[in-house]
């Protein structure tokens, strides 16, 4: 995750504009159109995976699932940040993360099989995971990242699209979303470093009771004791 950037105001108001131009561009609606669709394949898959583990184990892996297509203006800042060009063939290139999904689970143990069973899925290919899970960041942030590659078929033709996914529990979800509005607030907070070294105890208590969560439902279902 970048730490946020500083920008001038002349470097902001030029990433604005480009990313008005770009969005003008036919290309570039297309290639949106392109991730739209990979996130409805990816997203239809965790729905399979959910419905087939709920009629098999009696378990529903999955609390919610959440998508998002970058913003043009976010994609042209990570461009700029990186010194890529500002072209669609670029974002399609450079950006892996242009067509996110976020799925929040019950518990850790979901999180690795739902992944597993994702990545064994013939059409999908696997670019990159980022565990997250077993080496938080420095942050405390925890949560199981992948890039993958899933095709989508068009008139005349199948692309496979890259797609971020980032497989967390809820109350590792529950972290992430405080310790982002800290990120984005901390220049106009006096007391930052202290809040942030509060929110890595938290992140900390936060992985402890998710264990136990996970060992108390083991029991409940008799898995291991
Ligand atoms: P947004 O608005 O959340 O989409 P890369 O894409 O590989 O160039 P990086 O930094 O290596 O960039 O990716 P990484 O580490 O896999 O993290 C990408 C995303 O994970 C971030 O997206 C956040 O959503 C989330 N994330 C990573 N670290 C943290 C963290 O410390 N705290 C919180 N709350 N979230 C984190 P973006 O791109 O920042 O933006």
């Amino acid at each position: 995750m970048q730490t946020l950037t500083k920008y001038e105001p002349q470097e902001l108001q030029q990433i604005d504009s480009i990313a008005k131009m770009i969005l003008q561009e036919n290309k570039f609606k297309t290639l949106m159109s392109y991730y739209r669709g990979a996130l409805m394949e990816i997203e239809t898959k965790f729905k399979v995976l959910n419905e087939f583990l709920s009629a098999t184990q009696d378990r529903n892996p999955i609390e919610t699932v959440k998508s998002r297509i970058k913003t043009p203006k976010s994609i042209i800042e990570k461009l700029w940040r990186k010194e890529l060009p500002f072209t669609v063939e670029s974002i399609e290139k450079n950006i892996r993360d242009v067509a996110g999904i976020r799925v929040i689970c019950g518990f850790p143990e979901d999180v690795y099989l739902l992944a597993e069973y994702l990545l064994k899925q013939d059409d999908i290919t696997l670019v990159r995971v980022k565990d997250y899970i077993k080496n938080p960041k420095s942050t405390g942030y925890r949560s199981l990242h992948l890039i993958v590659q899933v095709p989508i078929f068009l008139a005349n033709e199948k692309r496979m699209m890259n797609v971020e996914i980032q497989l967390r529990t809820i109350a590792m979800d529950f972290w992430a979303s405080l310790e982002h509005k800290m990120r984005y607030k901390k220049e106009d907070l006096k007391n930052a470093e202290e809040i942030a070294e509060e929110l890595k105890i938290c992140a900390s208590e936060i992985s402890k009771l998710d264990i136990m969560m996970q060992n108390i439902r083991n029991r409940i279902e008799d898995k291991k004791y």
